[in-house]
């Protein structure tokens, strides 16, 4: 090997077979951070939220800085940061936790906000960026609405929800006008990680576990079996979620989640664990797409597809807290037939946030 081959930056190949849209990528309007400050600084701010953005917010690591500049730029560094890791499209939300720590007044109009400006980036670059409807679960009624004047108004075809609400799941069906909404309009729900609530995150925290390296995975992956065992997808059953990091790991857990709900269910052990028409898994199977967020790993993504399909799995890159070239190139070298690897970059994320598809011109063999 020569030293220039070895020196040389690596860069995802031009000529692949399919366009790479990486969709769970994120955003954060300046005006969103005053309102962070805001909150921050007043007395017993939530914990989560603290050490989340109240870290990447006042940090003055080169981690921390770069990745604030990333997220409030939807123009230059953002596109020059895609070319460069070969993203044809980001598939972008509002950076978690959203709306979702705000007093209700203040998330509701600031989710209507924060979609005009995101419909403003996609109008300017809409081959590159597709927008995701932010909405304040605080009101499911403007979050309905909110849904409805997303799609009709920004074109925009997908909800994100970081996960809790100040402590409240989406199980509870005080929130179920959403579901309502996101099912009757076709919008499929991202349900992405959120800091961990008050009550959950003492032991996570006290060994730095609560981020995204754990307990990221752990409380969403709660949420989404909450969602389930409530039965929404019975009542719901056209409704689609979305879950990035690999399903939050519910795939690998999907054996023991179907032996122990239903040896749950037999034993009258809990009255909130009530029969549901399916096993979890095969709400799993029908009612999530799962999306590889933060995992570039081939043997995690095969084994995935083998349990909820080839169509139900997409990649994700989770800009900009893990914008990664060389694991683009990992992803490129995945043993997987050609059609399954165009599925995971590029046709199931059209299908899923209706995207119409572009003509082939673009990617020719040199
Ligand atoms: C982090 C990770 C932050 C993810 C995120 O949003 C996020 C992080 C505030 O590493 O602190 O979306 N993630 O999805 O893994
Ligand atoms: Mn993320």
């Amino acid at each position: 090997m020569t030293d220039t081959a070895s020196s040389a930056p690596v860069r995802p190949a031009k000529d692949v077979l399919y366009q790479r849209i990486a969709t769970e990528e994120a955003f954060a309007p300046p005006e969103m951070l005053e309102i962070y400050r805001k909150i921050l600084a007043k007395g017993d701010v939530d914990p989560g939220f603290e050490g989340l953005m109240g870290f990447y917010m006042s940090s003055p690591s080169e981690r921390a800085q770069h990745i604030m500049r990333c997220l409030t730029d939807l123009d230059q560094i953002r596109l020059g940061h895609m070319d460069e890791a070969g993203i044809d499209r980001q598939v972008i939300a509002l950076t978690s936790p959203g709306v979702q720590v705000m007093d209700t007044a203040t998330a509701v109009s600031f989710s209507r906000l924060a979609n005009d400006q995101l419909a403003e980036a996609v109008r300017r670059h809409p081959t590159r960026f597709t927008g995701m409807i932010a909405v304040a679960p605080q009101d499911p009624t403007a979050a309905a609405k909110e849904i409805e004047r997303g799609v009709n108004q920004l074109g925009m075809n997908s909800v994100i929800i970081n996960s809790h609400t100040q402590g409240e799941y989406l199980s509870d069906p005080k929130f179920w006008d959403i579901f309502a909404a996101a099912e009757a309009m076709g919008t499929p729900i991202y349900l992405h990680p959120n800091s961990l609530p008050r009550n959950m995150i003492q032991s996570f925290q006290d060994c730095g576990l609560d981020g995204a390296i754990y307990g990221f995975g752990v409380e969403t992956g709660l949420h989404a079996m909450r969602i389930i065992t409530a039965g929404v997808f019975d009542r719901f059953p056209k409704l689609q979620m979305i879950i990035g990091h690999m399903g939050e790991a519910l795939p690998f857990w999907s054996y023991r989640l179907d032996y122990m709900h239903q040896a749950t269910v037999r034993s009258k052990r809990y009255d909130s664990i009530k029969p549901i028409l399916k096993k979890p898994s095969d709400y799993l199977r029908e009612n999530f797409f799962i999306t590889s967020s933060g995992v570039a790993w081939e043997q995690a993504i095969r084994f995935t597809q083998e349990v909820v399909g080839v169509d139900r799995v997409l990649y994700a890159m989770d800009y900009p807290y893990q914008y990664a070239v060389d694991e683009v190139v990992a992803m490129d070298k995945m043993l997987m037939s050609a059609d399954d690897k165009k599925k995971f970059f590029q046709t199931n994320a059209e299908a899923v946030f209706k995207i119409p598809p572009r003509p082939e011109t673009r990617r020719r063999a040199p």
